[in-house]
């Protein structure tokens, strides 16, 4: 199939090279991917010019950056069927985020709560960039005419400002964008962080905070052994009272399948040791094969740079369609 055909709607989905991609891109973000990915006409970008928000170590990022190709593919993301690509390959996203930026409002960018988070966390560096991110995110979505964007709860804000901005832009100028509706499953939508988890398990976050995807056995077996819970000892879940414990039957449910009550139902009577070795045991028969097809991936450099550079060119074609009618819309001379 072409990717200028109509058939499939489209899907657009990106994650940051930011660090080790962590158990909640995979539960919240990448399962659901490979889920959707047949009704879809679908780009899985590797945001690495939202990752430059944060203070980024250059030869890290460059690493991380293969490691997240190799790992949608590891994780069956097919790059043939589907535009796996490096959203700084394709200049379209930031020339379209420089004009949305001129229809995006200082008072509703700074009503985000992902901006509050990272700028009291990185107060040292409360960058333009880590303000105007909603705004790069949108013009990512919009490029591609997208229908519909999988990601995990603490996107949801991003998702409807990218709503506001492509509705005030059709307003202005007529259907330019199709206007995007976020896929956020509830039950999996946030998993929290085995350290402290009133907070979102998070790849910039501390290394026992997260199980990577690529976390050895033993190494995802400990995190978890110190997961913390609650000194009661009964297996339920309740978010508020029981955030440590509810989150273990999350990640269970999210790695086997089974709904919150069969994951209880199956470790009736038993102890938080037991729920942490079964969630041990799952976690690891996922990952264990995406890890195998990791490293068969992450050894051959050169396909890699292969899919990134093709699929680039082709995210390119169609998101220069958008970024050209863009243009001519708000008077920008094309000759
Ligand atoms: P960073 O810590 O660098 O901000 P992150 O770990 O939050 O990164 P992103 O690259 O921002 O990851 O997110 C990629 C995708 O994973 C998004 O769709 C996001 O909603 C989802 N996601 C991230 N963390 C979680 C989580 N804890 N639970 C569910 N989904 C998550
Ligand atoms: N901001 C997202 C990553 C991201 C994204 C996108 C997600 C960048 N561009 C476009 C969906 C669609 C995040 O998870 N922090």
């Amino acid at each position: 199939m072409s990717d200028t055909s109509t058939a499939k709607p489209v899907l657009y989905s990106g994650i940051q090279p930011s660090g080790s991609i962590q158990l909640g891109n995979y539960i919240g973000a990448l399962r659901n991917f490979t889920k959707l990915e047949k009704d879809y006409r679908c780009l899985f970008g590797i945001a690495d010019l939202h990752a430059l928000t944060v203070r980024q170590e250059p030869a890290a990022l460059r690493k991380q950056t293969q490691q997240l190709a190799a790992l949608y593919i590891a994780c069956g993301l097919d790059p043939d069927a589907n535009i796996i690509y490096c959203q700084s390959h394709v200049p379209a996203h930031a020339e379209l985020a420089w004009v949305l930026n001129c229809y995006s409002y200082m008072g509703e960018l700074s009503r985000m709560t992902q901006y509050k988070d990272k700028s009291a966390r990185h107060s040292d560096n409360i960058n333009a960039g880590l303000f105007t991110y909603p705004v790069l995110m949108a013009a990512d979505i919009l490029l591609y005419q997208t229908s519909v964007v999988p990601v995990g709860a603490d996107q949801k804000q991003h998702l409807e400002i990218t709503r506001d901005i492509a509705q005030r832009f059709n307003g202005l100028y007529g259907d330019v964008f199709e206007v995007p509706e976020p896929y956020i499953p509830k039950e999996t939508a946030r998993i929290m962080s085995l350290t402290d988890p009133t907070r979102k398990m998070s790849k910039s976050d501390s290394e026992e905070s997260y199980i990577a995807l690529l976390d050895a056995p033993d190494v995802i077996r400990r995190k978890l052994r110190r997961a913390v819970t609650d000194s009661e000892g009964e297996i339920r879940v309740d978010p508020d009272n029981k955030p440590g414990v509810t989150n273990l039957i999350t990640i269970l449910s999210g790695m086997t399948g089974q709904t919150a009550e069969e994951a209880c139902a199956s470790l009736a009577g038993k102890g938080y040791g037991e729920l942490k070795d079964a969630v041990a045991d799952a976690v690891i028969e996922v990952l264990t094969p995406i890890q195998q097809r990791y490293q068969q991936l992450i050894a051959d450099k050169d396909y890699l740079a292969q899919v990134l550079n093709t699929n680039a060119e082709r995210a390119a074609a169609l998101a220069r369609r958008t970024l050209r009618k863009v243009y001519k819309k708000v008077g920008l001379y094309q000759g």
